[in-house]
């Protein structure tokens, strides 16, 4: 099986496959040969969902074509998305007509009567697309497809690829980063002890951070483009006493990077015993930084981590 490496911006390393298009372990394969629809529980806008779909996968988010796709990914939603309503497509529709991201023909349509313009969404419980009256956090499906071929005749020993294989090395529902061998998932709405719990309780850890590539990444997968002054990601950093060099990682790992915003860590009122990280605030210079602090505040979502299983 062919297998290439997708360099990106800041180098980190995402692995796809060539014979036909990346698809996690909860992805189906779409009516075009290697194509891959798959959903993300990662609650965003639609252009920062739709970002996430092309930095990570080399995908877009998705496009409906057929009423098969259609049927197949409404199910699949269904299946995956334990408590979404809504969740985004690839496509802007004019109120007649809809531009798909990935520039996929105007061939199929299943939206509710009535639909005004907007970005589509597929809603799960009516199982038809509507266009929500602002541009919501949700979850959302991609679709990678191989189409990206650069050689137009395959050696005819090469079987051509008709089957998308599920090669993720982690666990439904989880996103795969190659750089770190690693699978990450998000879980909200947490203080620092539930946040821990759910990690533990899915056979992880809260997520380490050793580099500013493993910040970037982070970020990437925790921001969801909205400002807000409450964005605070819970991760592993956990004080092991009053010193500012007083940390470690709850998975045991060594405690050789950090990313402090200026002045901190503080342990302001005395009790910061966890870290929060700055995901969407209002200030640039913030952005990625962490801060320490109270375990049990609310935090909007516990970023956990496993290690990649082959
Ligand atoms: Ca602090």
């Amino acid at each position: 099986m062919l297998r290439f490496w997708v360099s990106i911006g800041f180098s980190l390393l995402i692995h796809t496959e060539f014979c036909s298009a990346f698809c996690p372990k909860n992805g189906i394969s779409g009516s075009t040969a290697g194509s891959c629809f798959f959903g993300l529980e990662l609650n965003k806008t639609f252009d920062d969902a739709n970002n996430f779909c092309a930095t990570y996968f080399n995908g877009k988010l998705a496009s409906i074509t057929t009423p098969l796709d259609d049927s197949k990914v409404l199910e699949l939603a269904r299946s995956f998305f334990k408590s979404a309503e809504n969740v985004w497509l690839g496509g802007t529709y004019d109120g007649s007509k809809i531009e798909w991201l990935d520039g996929s023909p105007d061939v199929y349509q299943n939206f509710v009567s009535e639909t005004a313009p907007g970005k589509v969404v597929l809603n799960l419980k009516g199982g038809q697309w509507s266009t929500p009256t602002w541009n919501s956090m949700i979850p959302f499906i991609c679709l990678v497809k191989d189409n990206d071929i650069s050689t137009p005749s395959p050696s005819p020993t090469v079987p051509s690829p008709n089957t998308c294989p599920n090669s993720s090395p982690c666990p439904s529902g989880w996103t795969y980063i190659e750089t770190f061998k690693s699978c990450y998932k998000l879980i909200y709405t947490v203080n620092g002890a539930s946040g821990d719990e759910n990690c533990r309780v899915a056979n992880a850890n809260l997520a380490s951070i050793h580099s500013p590539e493993e910040n970037k990444i982070v970020y990437e997968l925790t921001k969801t483009g909205v400002n807000d002054l409450q964005a605070w990601i819970l991760f592993g950093g956990q004080r092991t006493g009053l010193g500012v060099d007083d940390w470690k990682w709850s998975d045991g790992s060594p405690w050789n990077y950090t990313n402090w915003a200026p002045g901190e860590p503080n342990n302001y009122s005395g009790n910061s015993y966890c870290v929060r990280f700055y995901a969407d605030v209002t200030n640039p210079a913030m952005t990625a930084k962490w801060d320490d602090w109270p375990c049990d505040m609310a935090y909007r979502a516990a970023l956990c981590q496993q290690p990649a299983k082959f």
